[in-house]
């Protein structure tokens, strides 16, 4: 990635910028979709917060992606304007089918790839139009962000939610941001509007005591510590830690002890690089009074996660708009889906000698015992957590109803460098076998017929190995 392609990107931004302007007249009424995770929601609350100061007519709802029969009923409602976030690419023959045959306007703001139309009616905004990866360089939250910037300097306050997005997305890599990213969290400390320090990266180190916030500590899961409150509570009193302090009131030297008592408690996971820098490393903390909820940004990112995956998206919207209540509330949900994750990281660690060997990736089988929404983020967490491998990419199987089968997949950055692209062969993989998926290079779901699950491990090997 150069110079380049991050101009492309700011033209193309100017481009949405000034289509989404000219409809701020405060009587075009406006439709907006969006994902239902982190990136979407803050997308969606960035979008927001800009129709809202334009006093523009507009109603928002947090989808899956949606299929083209929805999009045809979508278009018989009575709006003259949709946006479609962090969503709309892989939709585009359906958005042109239905909604600019029928003259409305469209604008999508999306980093997922897809095929690229040119109509008057519609104005998109994607990095992979531009020679940005979407998966790294920028996601929806970072892409609405740059375009509402671009429409008004004062929504520059907002910068700590697209990054929030972005962490969301898992596009805080090991050694930090690139591209787009890259920019904005320079430009965000810059300005004064984030901090960045560096410290335990655990959910909760501003809001949950120590204990609690060692407990519940699902990214990483620390072996040992993590769902055991007598080791949690045994290990901050070795250590003298008052129960009330959050590991932010702790000052520096102490939160470095913590850390070498967490590094000497999991053994050998210690070296493990994953582990190492998602336990320990840098934060992100919000400066401006311009948001409400947690100060910290990975903190906030699985706070608004949360609430998508428990199927509250409003709640965590809501928080994202400044509602101190639905903040309160968003938390709760974040806390409640810390102990749901628990548990299903807690049976996969069960489990993990009963990991099968396929040459090109390994896979587990969950049967029933989990949640089909917590199975790819659990492999997610589980990589970050130094529990699996990743000398190759790691397929979840989950039954989802009688004869259906759900399929995660997980990679790393690294084996993507080396041309593996577990998106690919699931596409290619379902395609061949019949059933849905998708996906990018590191992460991919796919549904197929219970009967077909060893067809679907031995195509996806087949594919997989030829790389
Ligand atoms: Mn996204």
């Amino acid at each position: 990635m150069s110079r380049a392609e991050l101009r492309r990107f700011r033209h193309a931004t100017e481009e949405a910028a000034s289509f989404l302007r000219s409809r701020l007249d405060g009587k075009t009424r406006i439709k907006v979709l969006s994902h239902l995770d982190a990136d979407g929601i803050a997308s969606a609350a960035i979008l927001a917060k800009c129709l809202y100061r334009y006093n523009v007519p507009f109603t928002v709802r947090f989808t899956l992606p949606l299929a083209p029969n929805e999009i045809a009923e979508l278009a018989k409602e009575d709006h003259d304007m949709f946006i479609f976030l962090d969503q709309g690419s892989s939709q585009m023959d359906a958005i042109h089918k239905f909604i600019l045959a029928k003259h409305r306007d469209v604008l999508v703001i999306d980093h997922h790839p897809g095929p690229f139309v040119e109509h008057p009616n519609l104005a998109c905004l994607n990095p992979h139009m531009c020679g940005l990866n979407g998966g790294r360089d920028v996601s929806a939250s970072g892409s609405t962000y740059s375009v509402v910037e671009h429409v008004d300097l004062r929504f520059r306050g907002l910068a700590g939610l697209a990054i929030a997005g972005a962490i969301g997305d898992r596009q805080e890599f090991l050694d930090g941001f690139t591209g787009v990213n890259e920019n904005l969290v320079r430009r965000a400390i810059d300005l004064g509007l984030v901090y960045q320090s560096e410290g335990l990266r655990l959910i909760g180190r501003t809001i949950y005591p120590v204990v609690e916030c060692l407990r519940l500590s699902i990214r990483p899961y620390i072996l040992g510590l993590s769902g055991s409150l007598r080791a949690c509570r045994s290990l901050v009193d070795t250590l003298g830690i008052s129960h009330e302090s959050t590991l932010c009131d702790l000052g520096e030297e102490v939160e470095r002890r913590l850390a070498e008592a967490i590094f000497a408690r999991v053994g050998s996971i210690a070296t493990n690089e994953q582990f190492s820098r998602t336990l320990w490393g840098k934060l992100y903390s919000l400066t401006t009074d311009e948001l409400v909820g947690p100060r910290d940004l990975r903190e906030y990112a699985m706070m608004l996660d949360a609430c998508g995956n428990l199927r509250k998206p409003e709640v965590g919207f809501a928080a994202a708009m400044g509602d101190e209540d639905a903040a309160t509330e968003a938390l709760a949900v974040m806390s409640s889906y810390q102990e749901q994750m628990l548990n299903v990281l807690g049976e996969l660690v069960k489990k993990l000698g009963s990991f099968k060997l396929f040459p090109s990736f390994r896979y587990f089988n969950f049967g029933s015992s989990v949640g089909p929404g917590f199975v790819g983020e659990a492999l997610s967490l589980a990589i970050e957590s130094g529990l699996i491998p990743t000398d190759r990419p790691v397929l979840g199987l989950v039954r989802t109803d009688k004869d259906k089968i759900k399929i995660s997949a997980r990679s790393t950055p690294a084996l993507a460098a080396q041309g593996v692209d577990v998106g690919q062969a699931m596409a290619k993989t379902v395609a061949e076998i019949g059933g849905h998926g998708s996906g990018h290079d590191v992460a991919a779901a796919g549904r197929i017929p219970m009967q077909k699950i060893d067809e679907f491990l031995n195509i996806f090997e087949r594919v997989l190995g030829r790389k």
